[in-house]
């Protein structure tokens, strides 16, 4: 979806453009320019997370589907104090102390936050405590 936009041939608009959306306080189209993706595929009881070095204060988009034939949960710490915005099956919920997301048998959801404290932040299945991933976050300058 972001990227139609040339945000990496142009990296000063889309930087001054970001600012001001943080200025403002709200989620403007802006912030898809700079959008970090990470996919987490749920298959065989098993989280699989593709990411790249996520940046602090950058928006970040979560993609998670469920490719199993039961129900599987999202759980992290990481959205207390966050605000989170979540959608799913054309629904979208929002607040900064959600603890996580059921995705019903081949469900998907995305997940729209960001993060301003770096380290590890574990993800886990209520429902099957023995499935656990890991987001990481690095304090990595702009580019
Ligand atoms: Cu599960």
């Amino acid at each position: 979806m972001s990227t139609r936009y040339r945000s990496r041939a142009r990296p000063w608009i889309s930087s001054v453009v970001c600012a001001w959306g943080l200025a403002l306080g709200f989620l403007t189209q802006a912030d898809a320019l700079t959008e970090q993706r990470v996919e987490v595929t749920i298959k065989d009881f098993t989280f699989v997370t593709k990411q790249v070095p996520l940046q602090l204060n950058m928006p970040i988009l979560i993609l998670i589907r469920n490719e199993d034939q039961v129900r599987h949960d999202f759980g992290s710490s990481v959205f207390q104090g966050n605000p989170t915005e979540v959608e799913s099956d054309g629904v979208i919920s929002y607040g900064s102390g959600i603890q996580g997301v059921f995705l019903n048998p081949t469900g998907a959801a995305m997940i729209r936050m960001t993060i301003g404290r770096p380290g590890r932040y574990e993800f886990k299945c209520s429902i099957h405590q023995n499935m656990k991933g890991e987001l990481l976050l690095m304090n990595v300058e702009a580019v």
